[in-house]
């Protein structure tokens, strides 16, 4: 079996995805997600100019040696750019295995290791009431884990809070990038008042997560984390910008807060001490940006013995794809954890048909061949690509900070 061709299809329907499908000569194709949500066009390149033209005449059948010739082939290893098209590959072989074997992507993964797939919601206000209010609805619609946000008063740009006329809460811009402006202080106290609000009105059964984004310094986190005890959080998501994976020894001293860390990880390099020193309880690697179903399953099973569970990340820059994929491994993977859950819009998953669905808190898959996931060409066309930016942020006196 050989790899005939392969392309990069760029859409953005409202916003922009990286798609790779590739075909082979036995007629089965298979789709991989590549989208690096404001780099979309730096992993075009990258497929196009240094993948694919290595992937003709391949045998598609070997997933483990094609992801080993572009990892190590590369020289230049790891990074989000090279990871992500790397993934996307990944993906989309596994693709091709799964239909050709005429079963569903988890079956070949060990089969399912549980009947539904725990999802958390994002809820989200510019007040505590709002949130109070909004953490209802998703109870009501069933949702057992909920993601609650909610602006910090005096505070000009929290993270995660959506404008009333957006329908996706990154300001992503198409001019140059909107810029925030932030106070760690104010949000440090004010954030726990949200979570006391929210266990007197709904008690203490639904789980709740938060995620900071990467704006604290470890000694701050800590703090987070123990004025936040009392209300039983899930987790505390991306306490501290992860490039020093030692920091986490400070914030795990202080707090017994569950700690989720790693959506901006491409690689197992990036998580080993936060793993094998237990500092931390999830880890938020995902299948489009950590290599593929093959990256994350090498995560996971590190993982594993060391107590730490799976969360991928799941915003709706992930499209239908990367998120059918995740769902896959979800269902088999031993630690699972959790699995982060947006609703795509009708138009995209118009461009993107998929076979995944959302019941009383937990997603499912049907049971088709793959992982289920395409893209629909003619309806992707309709929606060119549009250079847009993920917004910057900086201290009240003009520091920059992490977004
Ligand atoms: O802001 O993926 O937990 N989810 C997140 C995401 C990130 C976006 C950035 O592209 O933090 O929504
Ligand atoms: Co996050």
């Amino acid at each position: 079996m050989k790899i005939t061709n392969a392309k990069v299809i760029v859409s953005c329907p409202d916003r922009n995805f990286v798609t790779l499908k590739i075909n082979t000569d036995e007629g089965v194709y298979g789709i991989g997600d590549a989208t690096v949500n404001g780099r979309e066009l730096a992993v075009v390149a990258y497929l196009e100019e240094h993948l694919i033209p290595c992937l003709i005449g391949k045998d598609p059948q070997n997933i483990e040696d094609i992801w080993q010739y572009f990892y190590k082939g590369a020289y230049w290893r790891r990074g989000p750019i090279t990871m992500a098209a790397i993934s996307a590959v990944d993906v989309a072989l596994w693709d091709i295995k799964a239909k050709m074997a005429g079963l569903p992507l988890y079956q070949l993964l060990g089969g399912k290791s549980r009947n539904g797939i725990l999802v958390y919601g994002h809820a989200n206000g510019s007040n505590t009431e709002e949130v109070v209010e909004q953490v209802g609805q998703y109870l009501e619609k069933g949702y057992k884990a909920i993601r609650v946000q909610c602006s910090v008063p005096g505070v000009q740009d929290s993270y995660g809070v959506s404008s009333k006329d957006k329908t996706f809460y990154e300001p992503a811009s198409s001019d140059l990038p909107t810029e925030c402006s932030w106070n760690s202080s104010k949000y440090v106290q004010f954030i726990p008042g949200v979570f006391a609000k929210l266990r007197d009105t709904y008690g203490y059964e639904p789980e709740f997560l938060h995620d900071v984004h990467h704006r604290l310094t470890p000694i701050q986190a800590a703090h987070l984390g123990k004025l936040l005890e009392p209300y039983r959080l899930f987790w505390l998501e991306d306490a501290v910008p992860a490039e020093l994976q030692e920091g986490f020894r400070i914030i795990r001293k202080h707090t017994t807060i569950p700690l989720a860390v790693g959506e901006v990880f491409n690689s197992i390099f990036d998580c080993t001490t936060l793993i094998t020193e237990q500092l931390i309880d999830y880890i938020r690697t995902t299948a489009t940006h950590a290599g593929g179903i093959t990256g994350i399953r090498k995560i996971a099973a590190l993982a594993e013995p060391f107590h730490v569970k799976t969360a991928c990340h799941g915003p709706t820059d992930i499209s239908p794809v990367g998120m059918a994929a995740c769902l896959h491994f979800d269902l088999a993977v031993p630690n699972f954890g959790i699995q982060e859950f947006m609703l795509h819009t009708e138009k995209i998953n118009d461009v993107f048909p998929n076979q995944y669905q959302l019941n009383n808190g937990y997603a499912s898959l049907n049971d088709v061949p793959g992982h289920g996931a395409d893209i629909d060409e003619k309806q992707a066309a309709k929606y060119p690509y549009q250079r847009k930016f993920l917004p910057v942020n900086r201290l009240e006196d003009g520091t920059m900070w992490s977004w």
